[in-house]
């Protein structure tokens, strides 16, 4: 399942990279991040001001069939832009896990709810734990469900 519209790269070349791999290999090349060993995911949304679609990849975090999708981008003091994304449009969203996307629909956890999927989170990617640590910012968690 893929949205229609036109697909915008994004402008940082080893994302770019990394999603067209996962892609064109269904998942069976540029699975993980860089060298760890851990894997990724791939993200489409739609773009919430230009209506194209745009696709990124993000830390897999997943838990009964469910995925977490962590607006960390490293610590930095602002959030990714794919979060106005999903704010905009939270239907409009896939994800692959492997050889095909599928279509989700994500929600923004806060509370409780957060914190249990923080610690399923940090225990796929510790580095998590230290991006939070460095930012004023509250690192903002969606969780992905299948769309019915
Ligand atoms: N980023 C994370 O935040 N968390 C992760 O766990 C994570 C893991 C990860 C693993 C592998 C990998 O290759 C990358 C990984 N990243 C992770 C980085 C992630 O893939 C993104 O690159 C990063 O989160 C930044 O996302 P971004 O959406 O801010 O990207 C920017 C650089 C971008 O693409 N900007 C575009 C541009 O032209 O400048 C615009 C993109 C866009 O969505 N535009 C919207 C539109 O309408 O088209 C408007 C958005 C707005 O409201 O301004």
């Amino acid at each position: 399942m893929t949205l229609e519209g036109e697909y915008v790269p994004t402008p940082t070349k080893w994302v770019r990279d990394q999603v067209e791999t996962y892609e064109r290999t269904g998942g069976k090349e540029a699975g993980t991040l860089l060298d760890t060993g851990l894997p990724v995911i791939i993200v489409t949304t739609r773009g919430n001001k230009s209506g194209k679609i745009r696709k990124f990849a993000l830390m897999r975090v997943e838990h009964g069939g469910e995925y977490a999708l962590v607006a960390s981008l490293g610590g930095a003091p602002k959030h990714p832009v794919w979060y106005y994304n999903l704010v905009a449009d939270p239907k409009a969203v896939t994800i692959q896990d492997g050889p095909e996307p599928f279509l989700v629909e994500v929600r923004e956890v806060s509370g409780a709810e957060k914190a249990a999927w923080w610690e399923r989170a940090v225990a796929a990617f510790p580095n998590y734990e230290q991006y939070q640590a460095k930012t004023e910012r509250q690192i903002p968690v969606f969780v992905a469900s299948r769309a019915s």
